[in-house]
Parts: C-alpha cells; sequence; structure tokens
C-alpha cells in the first residue's frame, strides 16, 4: 500500500532539456564544450537546444497538471546560476528557477530539486580540474547555499548529487564523459570529493533550519552471482561498486573489502581523518537514500579485476541492452532496508526504448507500460516488506537528450517531435496510463 501523500513523480535533468546554452548569463557546463568535440557523442548530438524547456518550461508544467504528477524532479545548471562556478552570481539564473518552482507549486506539484547532475562549470575545470581538487568542495557548498538560500522557502525535497558513480566512472576511467581520463586513482579522488560535497552540503542545508529533507541520488545496479564459484566476485563487487558507493554517502566510511583491494592494486588516495569525520557526520543528517534503478548485473569473478560483469540468461534486455528485472528492484529495496535502514525515493527508472509516432499521431507505447507497472508492483512489495518509501520517480518525462545514446532513446510521458522545428509535445499512451495510476494512489 502505498502512503497517502506518496511522491508519484517524473524526472529531468538540465542538459538533457533546457537548451539556452548560452541565454540570460548563462556560463558554459563541461557538456556545453564536451558535446563539441568531434566523435564524443552519438552522431555529434549536443544539448544546444534539447527540448528548449527552458522558453517552454508553462507549457511542460501544464502537461505535468493535466496528468496529475505529484511531484517533478529536476535539476539546477551551476553555471546558469553562477557563471564562473565560484563568485558572481547571475540574477537572471536565480529569476529561471523562481519562475519554474512558483509554475509548479501553482498548480499543485512539488518540485524535488538536484543540485548536480553533470554540468559542472567549465572555468572550474579549467581552473583546477574540476572533481580532481578538493577546491571543488568550498565550491560546491557555496553553490548549495546559494540555491538553499534564494529556493529553500518553497523547495522541500533536496536530492545533492546525481549518479556521482556513474559521471565519475564514464568521465575518469571509460573516457567516455568529461573530463575523459582513465586512471582509477583519479576517479577515487573524484568520488571522494563529491562525497565530501554531498556531506557539507547537508551540513549546511541543516544548519540552515529550513525544514526539507535531503539526500543524493547513487544508481543502483543490485546483482547476482553467475554460479555458486562466483560468490566471493559479487562480494567484491558490491565493495568496489554499490557499497562504495552509498557507504561514502549513507554511513561515512568506504568498505573494507574495497580499501584493500584499491590498496593491493596501488590506487587508493589517501582519506584523511578530518574527511572521514566530515563524511561521517554528513551521512547522520542525510534523510534518504536516492535511488535510480535501471537494471541487475550479473557477476563473475575475473582473475585481474575481482569480478566481471557478464550478460544474464535468465532475463530480457532492452534494445541497448539493459537488463529487464523489475524483481531486481525488490531485492535492491531489501538490501538497502537491511544495510542502512533509511527512507527510499526512487528518482530514476524508466524504459529507453524507440518510438513510433502514426499517422494518427498516436505513440502506442505498450512496452513503457508493462516496463513500469512492474516495476510499480515491486515498489508495492517492497513496502510490505517494511521499506519506507518516499517516492517513485520515471525517467523522464518529456523525451530529452541522452548523454550518450541521443535523441531517439527514448524515455517519456511525452513525446517530443525533434524532427519538427516546432518540437511539438504529444501525450504518450503510457501518460494517459500513468495519469490514471496517480488518480488511484498506484492501486
Ligand atoms: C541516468 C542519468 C540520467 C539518464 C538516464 C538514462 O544514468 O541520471 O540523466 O540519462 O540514466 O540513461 P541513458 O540516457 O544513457 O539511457
Amino acid at each position: 500500500m502505498f502512503k497517502k501523500d506518496f511522491l508519484w513523480g517524473s524526472a529531468s535533468a538540465a542538459y538533457q532539456i533546457e537548451g539556452a546554452i548560452n541565454t540570460d548569463g548563462k556560463g558554459s557546463s563541461i557538456w556545453d564544450v564536451w558535446a563539441h568535440i568531434e566523435g564524443k557523442t552519438f552522431e555529434g548530438t549536443n544539448g544546444d537546444i534539447a527540448c528548449d524547456h527552458y522558453h517552454r518550461f508553462k507549457e511542460d508544467v501544464q502537461l505535468m497538471k493535466e496528468q496529475g504528477l505529484k511531484a517533478y524532479r529536476f535539476s539546477i545548471s551551476w553555471p546558469r546560476i553562477i557563471p564562473k562556478g565560484r563568485g558572481e552570481i547571475n540574477p537572471l539564473g536565480i529569476k529561471f528557477y523562481n519562475d519554474l518552482i512558483d509554475e509548479l507549486i501553482k498548480n499543485d506539484i512539488i518540485p524535488v530539486v538536484t543540485l548536480y547532475h553533470w554540468d559542472l562549470p567549465q572555468a572550474l575545470q579549467d581552473l583546477y580540474s574540476g572533481w580532481l581538487s578538493p577546491e571543488i568542495v568550498e565550491d560546491f557548498e557555496n553553490y548549495a547555499s546559494v540555491c538553499f538560500e534564494n529556493f529553500g522557502d518553497r523547495v522541500k525535497h533536496w536530492i545533492v548529487m546525481n549518479e556521482p558513480n556513474i559521471f565519475t566512472q564514464l568521465g575518469y576511467i571509460l573516457q567516455i564523459h568529461p573530463p575523459g581520463i582513465n586512471d582509477p586513482y583519479m576517479y577515487l579522488k573524484a568520488y571522494h570529493h563529491t562525497a565530501l560535497a554531498h556531506a557539507k552540503s547537508v551540513l549546511k542545508y541543516k544548519s540552515m533550519n529550513q525544514g526539507g529533507i535531503i539526500g543524493s541520488s547513487i544508481a543502483f545496479s543490485p546483482a547476482y552471482a553467475e554460479n555458486e564459484e562466483d560468490n566471493e566476485a559479487l562480494e567484491h563487487y558490491y565493495a568496489t561498486g554499490p557499497w562504495w558507493f552509498m557507504d561514502s554517502y549513507m554511513k561515512g566510511e568506504y568498505p573494507e573489502i574495497g580499501l584493500n583491494y584499491y590498496k593491493e592494486i596501488a590506487c587508493l588516495p589517501e582519506f584523511s581523518k578530518d574527511d572521514m569525520a566530515i563524511l561521517k557526520e554528513g551521512a547522520e543528517l542525510t534523510d534518504f537514500i536516492g535511488i535510480n534503478y535501471y537494471q541487475t548485473a550479473m557477476i563473475r569473478k575475473h582473475e585481474t579485476y575481482g569480478h566481471e560483469q557478464v550478460k544474464n540468461p535468465n532475463v530480457e534486455h532492452t534494445d541497448w541492452g539493459w537488463a529487464i528485472d523489475p524483481e531486481g528492484l525488490l531485492y535492491g529495496m531489501k538490501e538497502l532496508k537491511d544495510r542502512y535502514d533509511k527512507p527510499v525515493l526512487i528518482s530514476e527508472n524508466g524504459l529507453g526504448a524507440y518510438d513510433t509516432l502514426t499517422d494518427d499521431l498516436e505513440i502506442e507505447d505498450d512496452y513503457r507500460i508493462d516496463f513500469i507497472k512492474k516495476h510499480i508492483e515491486a515498489c508495492d512489495q517492497a513496502i510490505e516488506y517494511g521499506v519506507d518509501l518516499i517516492a517513485y520517480m520515471t525517467w523522464s518525462f518529456t523525451d530529452l537528450l541522452s548523454w550518450l545514446n541521443g535523441y531517439k532513446k527514448r524515455y517519456g510521458f511525452v513525446f517530443i517531435d525533434f524532427e519538427d522545428d516546432t518540437l511539438r509535445r504529444i501525450k504518450k499512451k503510457s501518460y494517459y496510463w500513468y495519469k490514471d495510476v496517480i488518480e488511484n494512489n498506484g492501486l
């Protein structure tokens, strides 16, 4: 049974929808620059215009209102607020988010705000290599304070970081996100700085007594061992993966097995006592654990790397090879309950698919309905198990830019015709279906 005030929501991120990348005093972000380097994104796609949400947010909020959405998660673009990352504040950036927040509230939609969804001010990348420098922690805390001061009277749900595990792995090991580095030591360092930025922002927020709740969202892929002999590898996966990412935010520590492994392969940065004390303090005051759930992983042992991921033959996969596994969401939430026992906020879940617009201008996305329905059932069972679930947010409300997969990988309830200059919005079948789910509080 879902609580009466359960947050049925949907999500987005600034770079993926706003467009207007040089408008009204906004500074450049690392994604504005990266997406313009040849060969970095799918067919050279970028967020220069995206959904043009910056100019059309009222139309988009009306679509949310009509669907009955209870909550809308969006991110604030740091360089729109502080163009150089530190120093001068951009009043027009503040105004844009004030207008959006007011518009949502006027339409009875609760704003759930992410502070960092990957669009770091390019100026800070140039100045001190962004997340690699400890200097970023203070700059981030200042940026967070500016947001709390300006929006905190109306925003009562804050997500500090979005998927710090993904942007650091993709940016500092796999080289497919900015800054395009492959160095495990730097990866761990950058991750550690995100954890400090989270903790400091939480402490700052709590010192301001604004009465809302705050946490961060981690991309969570619960996993299974392929065979019994892979159980140790599974432990290794968790200790260097999910528990590494979440323990630092939720407990203020790193798992022992992970620490030993990174020491052994000589890439463990030094984490000072002071840093660890800050992580602990921040963890204690973190109100909830946010998760973005898309898929599970299957693990096999690997002689050199401790573990590797293999394709799970027992489940179906999306067109992009992501395992479809609603039961994995239940399994994962049980693990979280047993490990952290804090409220859970699902900040993303959804299906990326190719949608077709029929001649009658309809989108029959039954596959998306089926996907979301099964995941909502898993949420219901998790609540039954004792998980304190606050929210379920789909990714995404409208179709939007996929960082590396362009505009054809669609997730939205609202189709956007990216081939048409008017960027017209068309409601999909799933839009009406979710409206009904919300009306009946998930029943
Ligand atoms: C998450 C991100 C989102 C979104 C989503 C879908 O990792 O937080 O921003 O992009 O994944 O991913 P993709 O666009 O790669 O399909």
